[in-house]
């Protein structure tokens, strides 16, 4: 039986307390992330625990257990303080995937300051842009990215200090920069945790809109509450599973499951700091016996891409429950992956803002493949008529995702733009951006984001059930589909495809691409102009950022662009 046990019990008089209760919080207390997720669990009789399998490029292993993780964030709060860092600062972590960045961001939750992820891989520029905005205090980072930060250094008064965590000791440190390195820094072992409570702010996550700078997401220490509960119920955490996030701290996904859900649940995770292969991927599930997995469809698409003949190459046997986030998930991908693997992926939504799972499908509930499934309980969402704001009063139509305001996740404001942040409410709901329906049985269908929807001649056209359909063709490994605009009907569907191996583009495939869509879908829906592509322009997470494609159709400016992939 799943944690979640019966969904239909669960929702009845739900509060968030079922989850205070479990983490032993009671309204008021000190709530300090970082002392959760390591000493508590330690004080629970698992210091010796495995709590982080680290392995990195060129197959270098780490093992840490909860003592070691416990020891080494005291270490690294106790050095941010000793060179002056206080509650409330901002402390930038700039690295790969290396273990100190896990426990890095318990170290800094633990001092009180507010951890600042950033993608290892990002710019001068778009490094520059985030810690200018957050005023950071402080950057924790590896040699390699150093280099970068000294190039925007002059224009950072209030970046104190730049700490490197793999100094070679003899290279001369350059202005502001300090080594630390945790195996030869004196280990800490009592520190106590300062006194942040639930409203304390703990992370900043930066999310780049459609248009206008990224804007830095407040969290509490408060979301504990719901990403402890969410990883327990979706992710279905148990003590005894070991567990995989794929996701990068650098997004959202990658610290509320990828760090605070497993650790404070006390169960075992394992890391993989290297790029995508299904080789590499396979082997790590074997490796390690991975029971819970939790990726982003485009990952899982990837993997479809490799084909069914590899897998039989690995045991998988010990995986037993697949989650994915980040994107509509195909239902192609749900099918393939219960043949594949003997499981379907759970497709799980949330955003930045919302900080943990908001609609979801559970382990155990009837899935619909190519729906992402019912609110979490405790969740108030539901669908809003676009042009009054209020909620269709029958099922079936497409309109605006809003969720009620409250739960513990839900990010407190934009760092430094409140304004912005206040205009993500109407009537008293927090809107998504997203648009979806929701059926009779309660299940949500995503259509596509505000500003993705195609109107064809008055007629909106899903950009997700054309992708979706589009990637049943044999052909199609991948595919962004947008509006283009047209002088009849002001917009028509234009799709983008990435091809499979051992297929090529062609005058005739694009017509029998063309015509499986209007017969799948609709003549409306059909793409009128298909262009061939080796790869679609994507955001670190993952995201399709269909928006580049858009504005290219249009003439339009690109807009920002800081977490493309391949700059
Ligand atoms: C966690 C995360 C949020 C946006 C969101 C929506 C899209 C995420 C989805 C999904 C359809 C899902 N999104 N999960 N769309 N189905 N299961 O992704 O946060 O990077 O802030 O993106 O991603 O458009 O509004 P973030």
């Amino acid at each position: 039986m799943a944690n979640i046990g019966s969904y239909e019990e669960r929702i009845k008089n739900f509060d968030w307390s079922v989850s205070e209760k479990e983490l032993g919080y009671k309204p008021g207390d000190i709530l300090n992330i970082g002392w959760y997720c390591s000493d508590r669990i330690c004080q629970q009789g698992k210091a010796d625990k495995i709590a982080l399998h680290w392995e990195g490029l060129g197959g270098a292993e780490k093992h840490f257990t909860y003592n070691d993780i416990r020891r080494a964030s005291n270490t690294i709060a106790a050095f941010l303080q000793s060179l002056g860092h206080a509650s409330g600062d901002r402390i930038c972590l700039f690295m790969d995937r290396v273990p100190e960045l896990y426990i890095g961001v318990l170290g800094i939750l633990k001092m009180g300051g507010i951890g600042q992820p950033l993608y290892s891989a990002f710019g001068d520029e778009s490094l520059y842009v985030r810690l200018e905005n957050a005023e950071t205090s402080a950057i924790i980072t590896q040699r390699k990215h150093a280099l970068k930060v000294r190039k925007i250094l002059d224009k950072l008064p209030h970046l104190k200090h730049i700490i490197i965590v793999d100094h070679d000791g003899k290279s001369p440190l350059r202005d502001r920069e300090v080594a630390f390195s945790l195996e030869k820094a004196a280990p800490v072992e009592d520190f106590g945790s300062y006194p942040t409570t639930s409203e304390s702010p703990s992370l900043l996550h930066y999310t780049s809109g459609t248009t206008g700078q990224p804007k830095g997401v407040k969290h509490v220490h408060y979301s504990l509450i719901s990403q402890y509960l969410t990883a327990k119920w979706v992710l279905d955490i148990r003590e005894d599973d070991i567990f995989w996030c794929t996701a990068d701290p650098g997004w959202v996904t990658g610290t509320s499951y990828g760090i605070i859900g497993p650790w404070s649940l006390g169960v075992t995770q394992c890391v993989l700091d290297g790029g995508f292969s299904a080789q590499a991927w396979y082997k790590f599930i074997e490796k390690y016996r991975i029971s819970n997995w939790y990726s982003a469809p485009t990952a899982i698409r990837s993997l479809m891409k490799a084909g069914d003949e590899i897998i039989k190459n690995f045991d998988l046997s010990s995986l037993r429950n697949l989650a994915s986030v980040g994107e509509p998930l195909n239902s192609e991908a749900v099918v393939w992956s219960e043949k594949v693997f003997g499981k379907a992926f759970l497709d799980t939504y949330f955003q930045t803002e919302t900080g943990s799972i908001m609609i979801t499908n559970f382990p155990g509930m009837k899935i619909k493949p190519g729906s992402m499934g019912k609110p979490f309980p405790g969740i108030t969402a539901t669908i809003l008529d676009p042009k009054t704001y209020e909620p269709y009063s029958e099922t079936g139509k497409i309109g605006l995702i809003a969720i009620r305001p409250g739960w513990p996740a839900m990010m407190r404001t934009y760092w430094n733009n409140e304004e912005t942040y206040q205009k993500k409410f109407k009537n008293g709901w927090y809107m998504t951006g997203d648009r979806a329906s929701i059926d009779k049985e309660g299940y949500f269908w995503f259509v596509g984001r505000d500003d993705d929807i195609i109107n064809t001649g008055g007629h909106l056209v899903s950009p997700f059930e054309v992708e979706s359909a589009l990637i049943e063709h044999p052909a199609v490994a991948e595919s962004a589909v947008v509006s283009k605009p047209d002088p009849i009907n002001m917009e028509v569907v234009k799709a983008f495809v990435a091809l499979k191996p051992g297929f090529t583009a062609s005058a005739d495939l694009d017509l029998e691409i063309m015509n499986f869509i209007r017969k799948k879908l609709s003549p409306l829906a059909m793409p009128q102009a298909i262009e061939f592509v080796e790869q679609l322009p994507k955001t670190r997470s993952g995201k399709i950022m269909r928006r580049i494609l858009k504005a290219k159709e249009w003439g339009e400016e690109i807009g920002d662009t800081s977490t493309l992939e391949n700059d």
